[in-house]
């Protein structure tokens, strides 16, 4: 009996601080952003954009307060009334008013997708809100070869804090190009697939490819954004992230960014580098100083190592792609044919434009997004460093210092100092 009134005691008195502790953080002193009320929307959107603090870019704070003041934002946010999707092409962004606090980037996520998809991309939504979005409410294009059915739009919409796009794919960025010899390409697809290459006998991943090397970044969907972050289906986000990404792109002047690297399939890309020789001759005025070169190649240029960022987790700069210089570089392996003749892949191809367009220094490894895209992981190396960022990665799945990893030569080239405890995770 007695023991029992003592427990009820016990949790009243936990309840009373509990509600105080609640009380004192969210009338605390430390300024925050004002509620979102006055966001300017171009058409009907029923939804607000709030800037969403964020945490100092070099060093991002554990999150407490900022926690608080970041629900109190969601729990205030208009109910999904109305639809917040658009059709609209390139005229209907949402352009929210800048906040007192934490600037809004001009930035996307991207998502190329089919309907069937649909599954495997909300789990990647879910993940990417959950660690992320839900803080910073980014815009999200969807964009596809086929239209997107209502089902695909509702789901996806709901689960986004921010306003979300639907875009189809014109013809000629997912089609055979006119100088392709098609019956030469269907007798590569036939050889390869007895040589069991990894979708070596697909047509629709060979427009996948070539359309995420050379036209993603023209969709009239994407004009009007200057930085994106792909996200494919069935990807995982590891660690809370609790500053602006993109707007630690812009402030240290990074162009392309990537958690994942590793050595390309050989066979799906034999004249790859002939066709970067090629556009290196006819372009030498596109060829950056102090660039990547040494992440490629390992003589200097005369062969490619094979090494590239994964480019199923980019973060980068849509102007940077649109430039002459990749214009150029993207139109010389478009006419040499190897996205059909081979099985290029947009990996290599993005990652030798940075490598050789951009300075070195321009690219970015984000050790502090940890990220998982079958069948590799990267988990950031150092526990201290997962508990404060709340992490599920297991350490042991890390592939960074892994010897099939090009991660370690980025890191060399760059005079990087490696994380303590790189070496037990080396194997
Ligand atoms: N609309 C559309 N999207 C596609 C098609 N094929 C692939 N995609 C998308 O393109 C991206 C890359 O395709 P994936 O099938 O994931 O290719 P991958 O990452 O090399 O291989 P996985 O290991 O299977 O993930 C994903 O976002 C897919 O949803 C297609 O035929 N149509
Ligand atoms: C999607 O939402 C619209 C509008 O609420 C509704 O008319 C439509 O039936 C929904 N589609 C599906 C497949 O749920
Ligand atoms: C965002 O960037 C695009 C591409 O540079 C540009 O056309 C657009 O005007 C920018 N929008 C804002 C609001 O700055
Ligand atoms: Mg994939």
């Amino acid at each position: 009996m007695a023991a029992g009134s003592a427990r009820i005691v016990r949790y009243i008195l936990f309840a009373f601080f509990g509600i105080m502790v609640l009380y004192f953080m969210s009338s605390s002193s430390i300024p925050r952003p004002p509620l979102p009320t006055t966001s300017v929307l171009k058409g009907d959107q029923g939804k607000t954009h709030s800037g969403a603090p964020a945490g100092d870019v070099q060093a991002p704070p554990p999150l407490t307060v900022e926690n608080v003041a970041d629900a109190s934002n969601a729990a205030s946010a208009p109910a999904l009334t109305s639809p917040k999707q658009s059709n609209d092409g390139p005229s209907g962004p949402a352009q929210s008013v800048a906040e007192t606090s934490g600037e809004r980037m001009n930035a996307t996520f991207v998502t190329l997708a089919r309907n069937s998809d649909l599954w495997e991309i909300v789990k990647s939504i879910r993940q990417v809100e959950d660690r992320f979005n839900r803080k910073f409410h980014y815009d999200w294009v969807f964009l596809n070869d086929k239209p997107f059915d209502t089902a695909f739009k509702n789901v996806t919409t709901s689960l986004i804090s921010g306003k979300t796009h639907y875009g189809l794919i014109p013809e000629e960025h997912w089609s055979f190009p006119e100088h392709i010899d098609t019956d030469r390409a269907r007798r590569v697809r036939e050889d390869m697939a007895q040589r069991k290459i990894i979708y070596g006998d697909s047509i629709s991943y060979r427009h996948m490819c070539r359309f995420e090397s050379g036209f993603f970044f023209q969709h009239p969907l994407m004009q009007q954004f200057e930085w994106y972050w792909r996200v494919e289906p069935s990807i995982e986000l590891y660690c809370d992230i609790n500053y602006d990404t993109f707007k630690f792109m812009r402030d240290h002047n990074k162009k392309y960014s990537f958690v994942l690297s590793l050595y390309e399939y050989v066979e799906t890309i034999p004249t790859l580098w002939d066709s970067v020789k090629t556009f290196k001759n006819n372009h030498p005025e596109h060829i950056a100083e102090d660039n990547g070169m040494k992440f490629l190649s390992d003589d200097g240029g005369e062969t490619y190592n094979h090494c590239h960022f994964w480019s199923n987790f980019e973060i980068g700069n849509l102007n940077w792609l649109r430039s002459q210089a990749y214009t150029d570089y993207f139109n010389q392996l478009d006419k040499d044919g190897g996205f059909f003749y081979e099985r290029w892949g947009d990996a290599p191809v993005h990652s030798i434009a940075a490598g050789l367009l951009l300075k070195k220094d321009e690219i970015h490894f984000f050790n502090d997004i940890a990220y998982y895209h079958v069948p590799f992981t990267h988990c950031p190396t150092g526990e201290q460093y997962r508990l404060e960022r709340k992490c599920h990665c297991n350490p042991k799945d890390n592939f960074d210092w892994k010897g099939y990893s090009c991660t370690s030569r980025f890191f060399d080239m760059n005079h990087l100092e490696k994380p303590q405890g790189y070496k037990d995770q080396q194997d």
